[in-house]
């Protein structure tokens, strides 16, 4: 039986989203399928509802991989100056203030009251309005509950933005946060038109050259611990920029070592920018990789989290592989 408790949504965020004029739609650094399915969901769904949406993009934010979901949003990242005239800013899939992908961060945002919608228990409750379940698959989930409650009719271009924000934060709906209503909510989605079949081919089945060669990269680097229950991976400034790739290219690579039968941890290593070390922290078999994240100043959710350090990446390996197989055989 489905005993999950969902959080309703807040009196707050509706209010909020309803008197507002100019909403500048903000996600997370480095967005991911989820953050640019609900930017995208939410400038048509403002737009039906007469509302002017301002999506805060800085340039390069976006992965190639990804361009198709901005054509399908169908916008253009707003300016600073449209940004800084925002009577609400929605910020959404994003945990912490200090990770809002806008260049200057909330105070770029001067007269915007912060709407702030997550998934991420880790969520540090941010802003003035607030709707965080951590027992949803993804924003993409929430934002399509939140576009029901405005009343805003689900066209086959949002149900294709949210069918792939749900479909890459539940890894195909296969994760343990897939849960009864995620798939409620995409079947609904495909009802409404979503284009299942396209999306999912630009998701998972196609890649470019230059990512194919990143992957190769990250399966020649892997490394598994003696006990097996321990992978990683890495990929140097150098390994990235000859595959051709740049910093937003590294996505899911780290599903690479976390695909190895009997691993419980999995990291990818990888410099994108030179001598920032970002780490993907992936946790299978109920193990929780979120506190060994913040160890290192990270965060994110249970299963997958990420965090940033300084120095190479011999130097980053040599600290963090220690500290996760302590912290595996601390538990177990
Ligand atoms: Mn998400």
């Amino acid at each position: 039986m489905n005993t999950i408790q969902h959080e309703p949504i807040s009196p707050e965020v509706l209010s909020a989203i309803r008197a507002a004029r100019r909403v500048a739609l903000v996600g997370h650094v480095t967005p991911d399928a989820d953050c640019l399915a609900v930017i995208g969901a939410m400038a048509h769904g403002l737009r039906a509802m007469g509302k002017q949406p301002a999506p805060s993009m800085p340039a390069g934010s976006v992965a190639e991989k990804l361009r198709f979901m901005v054509d399908i949003g169908g916008w253009q990242p707003a300016s600073s100056a449209e940004l800084a005239e925002c009577d609400v800013a929605l910020v959404m899939d994003t945990a912490k203030d200090k990770r809002v992908n806008v260049d200057g961060k909330l105070e770029a945002l001067p007269k915007a009251k912060i709407v702030n919608v997550d998934h991420h228990s880790s969520n540090t409750r941010f802003g003035d309005a607030l709707w965080i379940d951590g027992a949803r698959s993804s924003s993409a989930e929430m934002v399509y509950e939140l576009l029901k409650a405005l009343e805003v009719k689900i066209t086959p271009q949002i149900a294709t933005l949210l069918y792939a924000g749900i479909h890459s934060d539940t890894g195909g709906f296969s994760l343990p946060n897939t849960t009864p209503r995620s798939l409620e909510v995409a079947a609904e989605l495909s009802l409404a038109g979503a284009d299942i079949v396209d999306t999912c081919e630009q998701l998972c089945r196609s890649q470019t050259p230059h990512l194919f060669n990143l992957l190769k990269v990250v399966y020649g680097n892997t490394r598994v611990s003696e006990d097996g229950r321990l992978s990683w991976s890495t990929a140097n400034y150098n390994e990235i920029h000859d595959a051709g790739c740049v910093a937003e290219d590294i996505d899911d690579q780290v599903e690479i070592p976390r695909s190895i039968r009997g691993v419980t941890i999995a990291v990818l290593f990888s410099e994108g920018v030179k001598g920032k070390i970002r780490m993907n922290f992936r946790g299978d078999r109920g193990c929780s990789i979120l506190e060994l994240a913040q160890q290192f100043h990270g965060g994110g959710h249970s299963q997958a989290a990420g965090a940033i350090l300084d120095g190479t990446i011999e130097q980053v390996v040599a600290k963090v592989i220690p500290a996760a197989q302590a912290y595996l055989n601390e538990r177990s």
